[in-house]
């Protein structure tokens, strides 16, 4: 348990694998009750939390999914739903461009407008909110086949920083964590292959996201970036 998790309320996107559920054991481990969603949720159960099905890029799965947040009285948000494409610029299709973009920008625009106004009725109580966006380390530079993907990053980004700034109007605190290699089903991998055994865990960015949700109200923390030891250091 922790004491500053105890008895909080935490929606989580892209919830079914992954970083995403990998946050929602940490999370209820540490006594949060957990509204999680993703579009495969058949079969996922952990204690503590409530799955849903949730497409981030469908208006209404959106609006149904932050009323069963907002009905919970919900006062954390990670937009953690993403997928992944890696290909040079001249491959890129309208479709992947919509399937990319869709999901890690729309779908981050979409789930977070369906709660704000439930977060600035909290400001108008005295109550605090959080929304933590799960971005990449690749949200501020890019690379040969990352056009699309990054783009959708900076773009996540953006709105990361727009949403901080009229945030801290009603209390929101905002953050964003941005990863290096994970070992998930990023982008049409598996869990578990052989190459990604000296990447970050999802536990690893799951502890990250933790840690911004549970440091005093007083603490605003912005931005987190961490990476494999593996990984070439690299800023910003
Ligand atoms: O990937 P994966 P990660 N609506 O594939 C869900 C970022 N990141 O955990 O809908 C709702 O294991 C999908 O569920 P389902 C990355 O950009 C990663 O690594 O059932 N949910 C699943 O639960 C992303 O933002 C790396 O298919 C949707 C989850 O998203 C975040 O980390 C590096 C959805 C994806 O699980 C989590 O990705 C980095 C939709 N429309 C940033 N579409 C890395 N792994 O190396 C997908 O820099 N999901």
């Amino acid at each position: 348990m922790n004491a500053e998790l105890q008895g909080r309320v935490v929606a989580v996107t892209g919830a079914s694998k992954g970083i995403g559920l990998a946050l929602v054991r940490a999370l209820t481990a540490a006594g949060a009750q957990v509204i999680a969603g993703a579009r495969s949720v058949a079969g996922v159960q952990v204690q503590g939390a409530t799955f849903l099905s949730l497409d981030v890029t469908d208006e209404a799965s959106v609006q149904a999914f932050a009323e069963r947040a907002a009905a919970a009285g919900v006062d954390a948000l990670v937009n953690n739903a993403g997928v992944g494409a890696f290909m040079p610029v001249q491959d890129i299709t309208p479709d992947e461009y919509h399937r990319v973009m869709d999901t890690n920008v729309k779908g981050t625009l979409l789930v977070t407008r369906a709660l704000i106004p439930h977060f600035q009725a909290r400001h108008a109580a005295g109550q605090g909110a959080q929304v933590v966006n799960v971005t990449s380390d690749v949200s501020a530079r890019t690379f040969a086949n990352g056009a699309l993907y990054t783009a959708s990053k900076y773009g996540q980004r953006a709105v990361t920083h727009a949403l901080a700034h009229e945030g801290q109007g009603y209390g929101l605190r905002v953050t964003e964590v941005r990863s290096g290699m994970v070992d998930t089903y990023f982008a049409g991998s598996q869990q578990g292959e052989s190459h990604k055994a000296d990447w970050l865990k999802p536990e690893d960015v799951a502890d990250a996201i933790l840690y911004a949700l549970s440091v005093p109200a007083r603490v605003r923390i912005d931005e987190i970036l961490l990476h494999p030891t593996v990984q070439e250091v690299a800023y910003p």
